[in-house]
C-alpha cells in the first residue's frame, strides 16, 4: 500500500451509490479505501472489485475462524480485488499463518487491541503477545487503536520499524490522526468523521492537515505528497 496521505478512509456507509459518492470525492486523498461488513452485507462482494478499480481495498473482515475457513475467506476476499484482509490475532499462530498463505501476494493486518472502551476486559491484555506471534507469522500490518496511542506505542516497540500500524478511532470515537501517526501509525483510519459529514472531501482535508502536523514535527517516518 503506497504511504502518500497516510489517511484510509473506512467506508462503512451501506448504501451502495452513497458510498461511490464518497469514493470519487475522496479517493484521490486516501492511501486506501476500507470495507466491512455493512458494505459488503448490504451490496454484496461485488464494492470489493468496484472499488477496486480506482483504490486499494482493504477487506476488513475481521476474520476469527480456524484455518480451513480462514483461507477459504482469505483466498475471496484477495481474488475480488483486496489487497489487504483483516484477521483476529487471538485465533492462534494456525489460523495466522493460514491467512498469510491464502493472501499470496496480497497483505495481512491482525486485530490485536481494538479501539472500543470494552477492548480493555481481554484483548489489550495479551495485545503484545498477540502482535509478536502475527509478526512471526508473516502479518504485514496491524489494527492499534487511536484512542489510546501510547498502546500504539507499544505495539510498534513489539513489530518493530518494518511493520505497518493502521490506527483506527479517530474523529467519531474521539481519537486523533496525529497524536496515533505521532505516537508510531503510518495510517489514521477514519470512518464516520469523512463518510458522514456534509462535505467529506473538506473533511478528509482537515484530517490531513492535522497529519501533516506530526510529520512536520518529525517524530516519526518522512512524510511525501
Ligand atoms: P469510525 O469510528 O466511523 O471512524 O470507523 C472506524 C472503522 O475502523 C470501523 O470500520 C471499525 O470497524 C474499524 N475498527 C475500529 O473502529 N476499531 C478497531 O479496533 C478495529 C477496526 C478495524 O479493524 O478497522
Amino acid at each position: 500500500m503506497r504511504k502518500d496521505s497516510r489517511l484510509v478512509l473506512a467506508l462503512d456507509e451501506t448504501d451502495g451509490a452513497k458510498a461511490m459518492a464518497v469514493a470519487e470525492k475522496v479517493g484521490d486523498l486516501v492511501d486506501a479505501i476500507k470495507i466491512n461488513w455493512p458494505l459488503v452485507l448490504s451490496e454484496g462482494p461485488r464494492m470489493i472489485t468496484r472499488l477496486a478499480e480506482t483504490s486499494e481495498v482493504i477487506c476488513d473482515f475481521k476474520v476469527a475462524d480456524i484455518p480451513n475457513t480462514v483461507r477459504l475467506i482469505v483466498e475471496n476476499a484477495v481474488s475480488r480485488g483486496a489487497s489487504a484482509v483483516i484477521v483476529h490475532a487471538f485465533t492462534g499462530d494456525d489460523s495466522l499463518r493460514a491467512a498469510v498463505e491464502a493472501a499470496g501476494g496480497a497483505e495481512i493486518y491482525a486485530v490485536t487491541e481494538m479501539s472500543h472502551p470494552g477492548a480493555r476486559m481481554f484483548t489489550a491484555i495479551h495485545a503484545e503477545e498477540m502482535a509478536r506471534m502475527a509478526s512471526e507469522c508473516g502479518a504485514a500490518g496491524f489494527i492499534a487503536p487511536a484512542t489510546r496511542p501510547e498502546r500504539i506505542s507499544a505495539i510498534r516497540s513489539v513489530v518493530g520499524p518494518g511493520k505497518k500500524i493502521l490506527s483506527p478511532g479517530v474523529g467519531a470515537q474521539g481519537g486523533k490522526a496525529s497524536d496515533a501517526i505521532r505516537a508510531g501509525a503510518d495510517y489514521a483510519i477514519v470512518g464516520r468523521a469523512i463518510y458522514g459529514s456534509d462535505d467529506p472531501r473538506a473533511s478528509a482535508r482537515s484530517f490531513l492537515d492535522d497529519i501533516k502536523t506530526a510529520n512536520r514535527a518529525g517524530q516519526y517516518r518522512p512524510y511525501t505528497v
